[in-house]
């Protein structure tokens, strides 16, 4: 059994009343881990050691040249460890192999993308009246708090950990309860370069308290966060109390949209891409699709002919192109889904079952889905359901196309198949969401901005934004002439 510790001031450690936590593999149902089950005190510790370590300048004081070389040391650990940590996410998230190790070549690349750019000009002066000379100068934010999900738990902790110590900052992170595999396992890493200690400490626990201490403690200057809207809100009230600077990526209810003039078999099998990809466990994931009425029927036929085909089985089989959901509690919550669509009416013309033939029964695997004449009103159509689970719109033409797209209350993401390259642009930028896709889906880059419109979030991840969102912007005003200014009398 694997014993896993937090993270404090450079000390693995266990919480305060001994408690553990269950950690399991969802493909087999099998405990795979026990977990120290952190409590508020914990966390209270973590923040005043990451308060004390920023203060002491160890980290903050640092040229930036000297920070960037931790994070490419960090990075080649990455790479050196790449099938290691792949096989723990599998084992853990349930993802296949094949994914597992595009995200653990995605986190080396982060690190090295945020020390490439945090040794780049970062400031700038400007030009105001004489005799003063104005500059603008970065500076860290203090004690950032971290807090992710199980979808991806070693990539979006990368996407916050690495722009965050790049900037000088430090940081007490939380992974999900549920995949706190890889985390450790970076952690170790960051242990194994000699990350000076309280540096980055990691807690675990529950949102509830551990995850809550983290978004009201005064001492946290920013609260970065990843996961369901419903928390996000939660969290954006609980920073309220000394204004924490935020950033929030939350969920989504993404439109991919296909026009009759698309290239057909491109836009099935990228439909197919974006709402099957991590069992549909994916913010971004393309979960409405939205078809021109004239190819309507042929598209549903042909997609839901391919994602029959689709090879369902555990994460470390090689064959195996889609994996099992994350955990029985959330197998459940997608199960409750597919029988709301099929309530409200909607024609099930795909899976919807739980699947336990070939060995897969004490897992968590559900048969890819699929709704088709499905309205607006439905909540299928309105709600995020993080599953294996599509609903297929049909739309008249160009306008309708937008209205239904921006018919939710996210977004995230969308995408647009067509080969009028002017139409495609057309609507793209007509969607309400702050990534958008044309002939393609799911493309992520380290240099591009990351995050969301409307409820599904606050704030950018990655590119040059991500790195601003962990960094405050200070002018320096100097006077050059230093004389009384005179401007009482006496
Ligand atoms: O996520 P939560 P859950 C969506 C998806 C899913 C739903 C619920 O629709 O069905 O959210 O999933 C911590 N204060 N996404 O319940 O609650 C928690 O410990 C502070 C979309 O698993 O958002 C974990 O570390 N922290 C999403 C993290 O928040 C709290 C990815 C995520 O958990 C907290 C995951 C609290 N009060 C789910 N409550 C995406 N955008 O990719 C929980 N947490």
């Amino acid at each position: 059994m694997i014993d896993l510790k937090m993270y404090i001031n450079g000390e693995w450690r266990d919480s305060s009343n001994k408690e553990k936590r269950e950690v399991m593999n969802p493909a087999t149902g099998e405990v795979i881990a026990e977990a120290a089950e952190g409590t508020v005190e914990e966390a209270k510790e973590a923040i005043q050691v990451a308060k004390e370590t920023f203060e002491s300048g160890i980290w903050s004081d640092l040229a930036p040249v000297e920070r960037a070389s931790y994070l490419f040391k960090i990075a080649d650990k990455i790479d050196e460890y790449a099938s290691e940590l792949a096989s723990l996410e599998t084992m853990n998230n349930g993802k296949p192999l094949r994914e597992a190790s595009f995200d653990v070549a995605d986190a080396a690349a982060c690190f090295r993308y945020y020390a490439g750019l945090i040794t780049k000009p970062d400031g700038v002066t400007y030009s105001v009246a004489d005799p003063v000379q104005a500059l603008v100068v970065r500076e860290p934010v203090g004690v950032c708090g971290l807090i992710v999900p199980w979808n991806y738990p070693l990539l979006m902790s990368v996407w916050k950990i690495a722009p965050a110590l790049a900037a000088g900052n430090t940081v007490v992170y939380k992974p999900s309860e549920v995949t706190p595999l890889t985390p450790v396992k970076l952690f170790e890493i960051f242990e194994e370069v000699g990350l000076p200690k309280g540096v980055a400490n990691m807690v675990f626990g529950s949102g509830v308290t551990v995850g809550n201490e983290i978004a009201e403690n005064h001492d946290v200057n920013l609260i970065s966060f990843t996961g369901g809207t419903k928390t996000g809100r939660h969290i954006m009230k609980a920073a309220t109390g000394n204004i924490k600077k935020m950033s929030l990526e939350l969920g989504g209810k993404s439109p991919n949209i296909i026009f009759a003039d698309a290239d057909f078999e491109t836009a099935v099998d990228y439909a197919l891409f974006g709402i099957y990809a991590g069992s549909g466990q994916v913010c971004a994931a393309g979960s409405r699709i939205l078809v021109e009425e004239s190819i309507y029927d042929k598209f549903v036929d042909r997609f839901v002919e391919r994602a029959k085909q689709i090879n369902v089985g555990p994460g470390n089989d090689p064959d195996t192109e889609m994996g099992p959901l994350v955990s029985k509690e959330h197998m459940e919550r997608v199960l409750e889904y597919i029988e709301i669509g099929k309530q409200e009416g909607a024609r099930l013309v795909c899976g919807g079952n739980r699947m336990i033939d070939n060995d897969l029964e004490n897992g968590y695997f559900i048969e890819p889905t699929v709704f088709a004449d499905v309205n607006p009103s439905m909540r299928i159509v309105q709600e995020e359901i993080f599953g294996p689970v599509v609903v297929i719109e049909k739309f008249k033409d160009e306008h309708d196309a937008i209205s239904l797209a921006n018919s939710t209350a996210y977004g995230l993401a969308g995408a647009v198949f067509s080969n009028d390259g002017a139409k495609a642009l057309r609507v793209t930028k007509k969607i309400r969401a702050g990534i958008t896709w044309i002939n393609t889906y799911h493309n992520t880059y380290n240099e591009a901005p990351w995050g969301g419109y409307k409820q599904s979030g606050v704030g950018r991840a990655l590119g040059t934004y991500g790195l601003d969102t962990y960094q405050e912007i200070k002018q320096i005003n100097i006077n050059l002439q230093v004389e009384p200014i005179g401007w009482f009398s006496k």
